[in-house]
């Protein structure tokens, strides 16, 4: 009997140690497992279209070094303007259609379903002074954490609008 109990303590005791263990604490930079990004869905007026890494490397690359407050450190990305993947698809805008661009936004989504919105505005080089970049390579080598495929932005104090594993690209324009 007196050795059973013991038992229930110890099991007891062993429970109560185990439970933190259970929703183990990712540190700062580490993810919970997402699906790593392999391609990107670009979606203008209800018309979609995937696209590859390789797609991505044959459209204008730009690079861009942006300071991540998180690593605190500054990381140089290659990769795409969203502008130059809008324009893929006929979507581009001079200063007779540029309300169009004004009246919409971007919807940023990851393999996740985490999703970000960057005004059409805050896209267009010609118009606002920081870059978003749909990023392919780091250091000039591709991207291998955190998906082949990645948005990062120049303008953020934390990484905060940045997208891992991005998968989905949406222009939405608002009536
Ligand atoms: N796909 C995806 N990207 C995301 C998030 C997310 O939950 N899912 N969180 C964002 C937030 S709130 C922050 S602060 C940064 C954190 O990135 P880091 O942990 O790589 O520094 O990623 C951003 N990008
Ligand atoms: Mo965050």
């Amino acid at each position: 009997m007196r050795t059973n109990r013991k038992r229930l303590l110890l099991l007891q005791l062993a429970a109560a140690l185990a439970i933190p263990c259970v929703g183990q604490t990712l540190s700062e930079h580490e993810h919970a497992k997402a699906v790593p990004s392999t391609g990107l869905t670009v979606t203008i007026d209800g018309h979609s279209a995937p696209l590859t890494v390789a797609d991505l490397q044959t459209l204008p690359q730009k690079t861009i070094t942006v300071h991540n407050e998180h690593t605190k450190a500054d990381e140089t990305y290659t990769g795409v303007a969203p502008s130059d993947l809008l324009a893929k698809y006929g979507a581009t805008f001079d200063r007779a259609s540029e309300k169009k661009i004004f009246h919409s936004y971007l919807r940023v989504e990851g393999t996740d379903h985490d999703y970000v919105l960057y005004s059409g505005g805050e896209i267009e080089s010609a118009i606002y002074d920081a870059d978003v970049i749909v990023a392919i390579a780091l250091k000039g080598k591709p991207l291998t954490v955190d998906g082949q495929i990645k948005l990062v932005a120049s303008a953020e104090k934390r990484p905060a609008r940045w997208v891992r594993n991005l998968s989905a690209i949406t222009l939405v324009t608002v009536p």
